[in-house]
């Protein structure tokens, strides 16, 4: 790999000028060097900041956004959302999961995300049975990855029911469906076949707590263990104010509150949404070290209610972004709403800056960096050694960061304007993106553009 060489660079020591990062051939950096001299280094012009972890997302979903957002007579809910995702989603085949994903991924990493983790369930084709190889359909998700460039962190998904309870699962959720026993070996020959792939990495998610019963939770969580220790294990969670009400009928407990009681939750799970929490459960999560994953355009888009973002970050709780159904693929739309959900909630402004002087941009991004790279099992995040060289160059001369300086930058990155100054994106030490510019991004537009006209 060569050396890189920028003008101005975002360090976890702060803002420095003229820095060379050494990398290894595992993508890995190995030497940071600020005041550096040139010399002979890859000189990637603009300012240099880590790539931002997309911790959740359902890359099928990406071709479904824009068709749901019709009225209708009954009132549209997260539930008739979803069985109109359910009818989308039965015709798919592995050559148009394989083109929608990576249509996503050449968009998400043009916008500054370098790492997507996939919750993926679309498993079983479309009567419901096991494809020749079980892992066709992530197979599908690492090949887009592999030609759009993101660090891919895939999660198969245990899916058992469609209701607290153990309630059967419905024909449309057919396509889910695995045994504890087959979710675990799907993790253990995705493993096998990435084992010398730095830019990949193998967790397990639990669909939910409607999805997962209690005893299989407990034998899949402690079954993914007995495979990797570190991996992460991610959940969505407490996202709809029913699934809340049913699970409190349930259990007498709520749905985090449930979590935390009866799972090992620590800083290695990932609780996506977390919409609906009392301060107790707020407080609580946030000591477990386990990182919320926020998905605000798509809990928006859904409806789902607004994250205690405010008490949960007093309280130290790690938290990343995820674009989820895709209705957005950035990460400047996604921690723009983050924070304006806040000042929309509490009549103020700049909530997540935490403190006099602080950019909002700038811990926001940090909380994205960090958590994101966490729940993703990357060593990321930050440009340091030991960490992937996963990197964002930003444009200071895009008219929208023009005559900004230092954390400035990143404020107007965040929050002003809807074009995005990424100039250049580098991941795993490969410049993916130059000059705003994807080499794939007609081919896999066009093969993209196929596969949605053969699913109207
Ligand atoms: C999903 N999406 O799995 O794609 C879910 C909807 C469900 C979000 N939660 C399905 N945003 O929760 O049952
Ligand atoms: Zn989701």
């Amino acid at each position: 790999m060569p050396d890189f060489f920028f003008h101005q660079a975002l360090l976890p020591e702060g803002w420095v000028r003229d820095v060379r990062l050494r990398v290894d051939s595992g993508g890995t950096i190995t030497e940071v060097v600020s005041g550096a001299a040139p010399d002979s280094s890859h000189r990637l012009e603009g300012v240099a900041v880590p790539g931002v972890p997309d911790l959740h997302s359902h890359a099928f979903q990406r071709a479904l956004a824009g068709l749901t957002e019709r009225g209708s007579s009954k009132g549209d809910t997260f539930w008739t959302w979803r069985d109109r995702m359910y009818s989308f989603l039965a015709r798919l085949e592995p050559d148009d999961v394989e083109a929608i994903a990576e249509q996503l991924y050449i968009e998400l990493v043009r916008h500054g995300y370098t790492q997507v983790t996939e919750f993926h369930y679309l498993r079983n084709d479309p009567e419901g049975r096991p494809y020749a190889d079980a892992v066709e359909m992530a197979m599908r998700l690492h090949r887009a990855a592999g030609r759009a460039g993101p660090a891919l962190t895939l999660l198969p998904v245990l899916y058992r029911s469609s209701d607290f309870g153990g309630r059967p699962p419905t024909a449309g959720q057919r396509r889910f469906l695995a045994t504890v026993d087959e979710i675990l070996t799907d993790v253990t020959l995705l493993r096998n076949r990435f084992a010398d792939d730095p830019l990949r990495r193998v967790g397990l998610a639990l669909h939910s707590l409607r999805a997962v019963p209690p005893r299989e939770l407990e034998l899949a969580v402690s079954g993914m263990r007995a495979i990797d220790a570190d991996a992460p294990i991610h959940i969505h969670v407490a996202e709809q104010l029913r699934e809340v009400e049913a699970c409190v009928r349930w259990s007498g407990r709520r749905p985090v509150e449930w979590l935390l009681e009866h799972a090992p939750v620590d800083a290695r799970w990932c609780l996506v949404h977390a919409t609906h929490m009392t301060v107790d459960e707020t407080l609580r999560l946030a000591a477990s070290g386990a990182v919320a994953g926020l998905c605000p355009t798509t809990e928006a888009n859904l409806g789902d209610g607004i994250f205690p973002l405010a008490d949960y970050l007093v309280a130290g709780g790690a938290c990343g972004v995820g674009s989820d159904a895709n209705v957005s693929t950035s990460p400047a739309s996604e921690l723009r709403l983050l924070e304006y959900g806040q000042r929309l909630v509490h009549h103020q402004r700049n909530v997540a800056a935490g403190g006099t002087d602080r950019s909002t941009a700038r811990t926001l991004l940090e909380r994205a960096w960090v958590g994101g790279a966490q729940a993703g099992g990357r060593h990321a995040g930050a440009l340091a050694p030991g960490r992937a060289a996963d990197i964002v160059v930003l444009d200071p001369d895009h008219p929208a960061l023009a005559g900004r300086e230092g954390d400035e930058l990143l404020d107007s990155w965040i929050f002003a304007g809807d074009e995005t100054p990424v100039r250049h994106v580098v991941v795993g030490g490969r410049v993916v993106v130059r000059d705003g510019h994807h080499p794939r991004r007609e081919e896999a537009a066009a093969a993209y553009r196929r596969a949605v006209r053969r699913l109207r």
